[in-house]
């Protein structure tokens, strides 16, 4: 075959890969909603994030543009721009035109090929309406430009640089005919980069919106890398020690990094990643990690008498109490399992973890004697309450299994036991409570009061959570149990929905509510169970017609074109849920065919951001509540975590 003949076939199979990722986009990015739109953003940057693995980067440079397209500049070696002799072209096209051609070329560095959607530039460039690369290198500037992924003209030096000038800027638009929501999201990309920058030590990554007429910038630059994510996430606790406990090594061309530290809360804030990409499903290398602590903690509590011989073995859980810790593998083939591909495979990964944390722990522990017993001291309260709350929970379970299902009394059920048709109203308060049972349809919705302010879980232990009434009236209700217990089969109803009143004091009850979920029955959130109803803010009278508005911009909008602004207009300002009658309540907030739901949803990419969100609101600390709050002021309409 002559060598035209050779390109010729080539092209027919690039633009062939270029229509299957326009065709298919979901296979590659994995959705077209916000999510994906964002993951292009991932995607350069990450191979941007691979040249400084490599020791080459240390600056990145993130800006939103106006109108939403997006640029990436690093001060790496640039991408090659010279002959690929295989494809005929140069490999700056072939990287931004061949599918999974990323990393491919090219010797030496350090080389890990991204997690789940590392599928590298030429996707990103097949879902943009236009693409611009430039590559600085040798005092020359280096260009290509693409639409849809095809590019416009052969890669061409279109100016002069300083000589030592050296890097990568790419500029892209994201297709609006693939992505339903192509809006970027500050905070999104703030968070995500801010992780990269910890999982990244030394990197420097500097995030800018020119969107608006002030532009916003944060960099993110953390010479500790992953211990001072640690830091970052125990900010709003009280750190048990001063030290982060900190392992790093290789085996097996794996490179291991662990960073931990106890704070004085009771959850465990473990969260594990693969070549800087967070596996919610954990996988080998948690495995590997928590063995390790089990074994080594142990051990160690053994040899020194804190632990007497004829007492019961220290529990991996009693140990993670109140644990912040990060486990970051870099491997050069991952290998993901699970239903999501969220969980790292490889088995060698195991072991590298144990050995690296096992050594390099049983050596710290010896050095820090205090800090030692401490955590043991800790990990032994921790074993005490765990009894504790499995003789309540035995309690209670004895007490069911003779009972038949005790519910609560306060419960007003439904009478349907189909689970599927059937939802549950958590209602703030006795008397909304009473217009709810009184406005509600009976055979598919359920009112559940409680009582004021629910006890805040991130403060109490177990064997006090299961000691409260509204919590346990709530557990009893749903049906599923909670934590080892859970079961989402035994859900009793298809919907639980939170309702309180429109105001801050609502506000906080809700959160009390949702913390309460996230921390023990998380998947009945992931599995979309839960809900947040929302009351109107407004009612407008005028000539016997009645609107309702849930935001200060519809009554606005009602005011200004609907019903038009008139002195006989009665607006009335609804305070909380008690000042609606029944009949009120049903129209405007419990009515499925009439009423607004809002789906409370968890992003598994977020949940490091999630947790502080959560510690900074519900934590003990007042300061770092006030500032949020003052920051996030502007944005309360999105609930969602
Ligand atoms: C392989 C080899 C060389 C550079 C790169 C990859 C590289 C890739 C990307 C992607 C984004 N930014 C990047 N910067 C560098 C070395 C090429 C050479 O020495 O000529």
């Amino acid at each position: 075959m002559g060598k035209e003949n050779e390109y010729g076939a080539d092209q027919i199979q690039i633009l062939e890969g270029l229509e299957a990722v326009r065709k298919r986009p979901g296979m590659y990015i994995g959705s077209t909603s916000a999510r994906g739109l964002h993951h292009l953003v991932y995607e350069i940057v990450d191979n941007a994030v691979d040249e400084a693995l490599a020791g080459y980067c240390k600056n990145i440079y993130v800006t939103i543009n106006p109108g939403d397209s997006i640029t990436v500049e690093d001060d790496g070696r640039g991408i090659p721009v010279g002959m690929n002799h295989k494809a005929g072209k140069s490999a700056l096209e072939v990287v931004y035109t061949v599918l999974h051609a990323g990393g491919k070329f090219g010797g030496g560095g350090y080389k890990v090929s991204g997690g789940l959607h590392g599928v590298g530039a030429s996707v990103v460039n097949a879902l943009s309406t236009m693409l611009s690369v430039e590559v600085y290198k040798e005092g020359k500037v280096y260009f290509q430009s693409y639409q849809k992924g095809k590019p416009d003209e052969p890669v061409k030096i279109i100016d002069d640089c300083e000589l030592d000038k050296h890097g990568t800027k790419v500029t892209f638009q994201p297709d609006n005919t693939i992505f339903e929501e192509t809006v970027y999201d500050y905070d999104t990309l703030k968070q995500r980069l801010r992780e990269t920058a910890f999982l990244t030590k030394g990197l420097r990554i500097v995030l800018c919106d020119a969107r608006g007429e002030e532009p916003r910038v944060h960099e993110f630059h953390y010479a500790g890398g992953i211990k001072e994510f640690v830091t970052y996430l125990n900010k709003n606790k009280e750190a048990l020690y001063p030290e982060v406990i900190y392992c790093e090594g290789m085996r097996d061309n794996i490179y291991v990094e662990v960073a931990m530290q106890h704070n004085d809360s009771y959850n465990d804030g473990t969260y594990s990643f693969v070549n800087n990409i967070i596996t919610p499903e954990g996988g080998t290398h948690l495995a590997g990690f928590r063995n390790a602590l089990t074994k080594t903690f142990n051990a160690y509590a053994r040899a020194n008498k804190i632990l007497k011989d004829n007492e019961p073995a220290l529990t991996g859980e009693d140990i993670r109490e109140g644990l912040t810790a990060i486990i970051s593998v870099k491997i050069e083939e991952p290998q993901f399992e699970g239903q999501t591909k969220q969980k790292l495979g490889n088995s060698e990964a195991r072991g590298a973890v144990d050995s690296i944390v096992s050594e390099q722990l049983t050596y710290f522990l010896e050095q820090n004697p205090t800090v030692a017993k401490n955590i043991c001291e800790k990990s032994l309260l921790a074993q005490r309450a765990r009894e504790a709350a499995r003789k309540a929970r035995d309690l209670t379970r004895r007490k069911t299994a003779l009972e038949g299902m005790a519910l609560p009394g306060k419960l007003a059920d439904c009478s349907d036991k189909d689970p599927k048709n059937c939802e549950i109203f958590i209602v703030e308060g006795d008397s909304a409570g009473g217009s709810a049972k009184t406005a509600r349809s009976r055979a598919t919705q359920a009112i559940l009061p409680l009582r004021g302010k629910i006890l805040n879980v991130e403060k109490a232990r177990l064997d006090r959570i299961y000691g409260n009434n509204e919590i346990k009236a709530m557990i009893t209700a749903f049906g599923t149990g909670i934590h080892e217990d859970f079961d989402i089969s035994k859900l009793r109803y298809d919907k639980i929905i939170i309702m309180t009143d429109a105001d801050v004091d609502g506000a906080h009850i809700a959160t009390l509510m949702l913390t309460f979920l996230y921390r023990f029955m998380p998947e009945l959130i992931k599995q979309g169970h839960v809900y947040l109803a929302t009351p109107p803010l407004y009612k407008i009278e005028k000539n016997k017609n009645v609107w309702y508005a849930y935001s200060d911009d519809e009554l606005n909008n009602l005011l200004n074109n609907e019903i038009g602004r008139d002195g006989n207009n009665k607006i009335q300002r609804y305070k909380g849920l008690g000042e609606m009658d029944a009949e009120q309540l049903w129209e405007t907030t419990m009515d499925p065919e009439k009423r607004i739901l809002k789906r409370v949803m968890i992003d598994e990419e977020k949940t490091s951001e999630i947790d502080v969100t959560f510690t900074t609101l519900m934590g003990d600390k007042v300061e770092p509540r006030r500032e949020f709050i003052e920051e996030n002021a502007k944005y309360v309409q999105n609930l969602d975590i």
